[in-house]
């Protein structure tokens, strides 16, 4: 079974996606994902001009061979990029193989370890009624668990927050953010930030939400890296009686000791890694038992095979997964995500944000949502395929995510 075309298809259906094709030559075709928000073109040309080259000819049934063989062979290591571009090969190949084996990928790693995913949603809204409201749809969409974001007074802008941003690019509708968060075609969006009062103001919003909604719903908060270690204690602290089931990025990552000051203050449980691209990423914060939940996307952690080796690895320190699943991850990637989360043992919830009707028309899928529960479906390989034509009619359009500035002009974590 032999590799005998390998195609990167770019489309944009309400957002850019990335899609790497193979053909093998007995016509079996798999799909990976590949889609790098606001620097999508750069793991195109990875892609186009240094791995499909030296895709042509290989045996498709070699997978871990493959990865290894683009990883070391590079010499240049890790990086979002590269590890974007090698995640999206391996993808493909689980793909062809579950398709030449006649099973669904999660068959194949093992099989599944439960009946269907917990997934969270994101509700979010500038005032408490508006949020209200948002939980309140997540919950008649059945979800079963929701992440909360807020508004906060004297800022105008913050990003997570639904009202801040229009529903289809050119509708003019208020709604979600998350089908283009990124203006296209411009430069970076500007938005204003204050630690000091989302730090005052975010008790006070899970108070209120406890209040609402009772004790029972899971609700778990995106820190979305803008806070220093002690700041990130702090808040850790003052949620500790709405009990979170995660903080997530309370602060950027790249120290990961500084994580240690954290836990010391707070035993609010903390997840991080949407940004990380492997296992070495993680080694320390894992060995030191210093996160709860593992972030990161098979999307940007190399594929299947290394999101495999790095979940296994958090579970012998009874850390589990929560991996990322923005509508920024194509369908494939989320497919992808559900067989690994399905077939370990150390799952722990699934981030799901709908895609939107155009995404869903350009890609065919097979999983299921049921009761608050996701399941890949039992298609051979990742049971997504892409329609090319309907790709065709969204082409790629430049959209950056935004950047956060303080009052005084300076750039911060946004
Ligand atoms: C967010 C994402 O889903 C999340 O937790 O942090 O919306 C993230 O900002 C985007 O995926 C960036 O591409
Ligand atoms: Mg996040």
């Amino acid at each position: 079974m032999i590799i005998d075309r390998a195609e990167v298809i770019v489309t944009s259906p309400s957002r850019n996606f990335v899609t790497l094709r193979l053909t093998t030559d007995d016509g079996l075709v798999g799909i990976g994902d590949a889609t790098l928000n606001g620097r999508e073109l750069a793991v195109v040309a990875y892609l186009k001009d240094h791995v499909v080259p030296l895709l042509l000819g290989r045996d498709a049934h070699r997978i871990e061979d493959t990865w290894q063989f683009l990883y070391r062979s590079a010499y240049w290591r890790r990086g979002p990029v590269t590890m974007a571009a090698i995640a999206a090969v391996d993808m493909a190949l689980w793909d062809i193989k579950g398709k030449a084996a006649g099973m669904p990928v999660y068959q194949m790693l093992g099989g599944a370890s439960r009946t269907g995913l917990l997934a969270y949603g994101h509700a979010s809204g500038t005032s408490n009624e508006e949020l209200f409201d948002s939980v309140r749809s997540h919950q008649e969409q059945g979800f079963k668990a929701i992440r909360v974001q807020t508004g906060v007074p004297g800022l105008k802008s913050i990003y997570g927050i639904a009202s801040n941003a229009t529903y289809e690019p050119g509708s003019g509708k208020k709604g979600r953010y998350d089908y283009e968060p990124a203006v296209r075609g411009a430069l970076p969006k500007e938005e204003d930030w204050d630690t000091r009062s989302y730090l005052r103001h975010v008790p006070t919003v899970f108070e209120a939400v406890r209040n609402e909604f009772g004790p029972e719903l899971p609700l778990l908060h995106d820190g979305h890296h803008r806070m220093t270690p002690i700041q990130a204690a702090q808040l850790g602290k003052s949620l500790e009686p709405y009990d979170l089931f995660w903080l997530e990025d309370c602060t950027p990552a790249e120290n990961p000791e500084s994580l240690r000051l954290v836990r010391q203050h707070t035993t609010t449980p903390l997840a991080i890694g949407e940004i990380f691209n492997t296992v070495w990423d993680y080694q320390q914060i894992i060995r030191e038992q210093l996160i709860d939940y593992v972030r990161g996307a098979v999307t940007h952690m190399g594929g299947i095979s290394h999101l495999k080796k790095t979940l296994d690895y958090a579970a012998q320190y009874q850390i589990k997964s929560g991996m990322h699943g923005p509508t920024d991850i194509s369908p494939v990637g989320m497919a992808a995500a559900m067989h690994l989360g399905l077939s370990i043992h150390n799952f722990g919830i699934q981030e799901y944000m709908k895609h939107s009707d155009r995404t869903n028309e350009v890609f065919q899928q097979s999983f299921t949502w049921t009761d608050g529960m996701l399941h890949p479906g039992d298609l051979p390989g990742l049971g997504v395929e892409l329609d090319v034509d309907a790709a065709g009619k969204y082409p790629y359009e430049q959209a950056y995510l935004p950047f956060n500035r303080l009052a005084d002009g300076t750039v911060h974590d946004w």
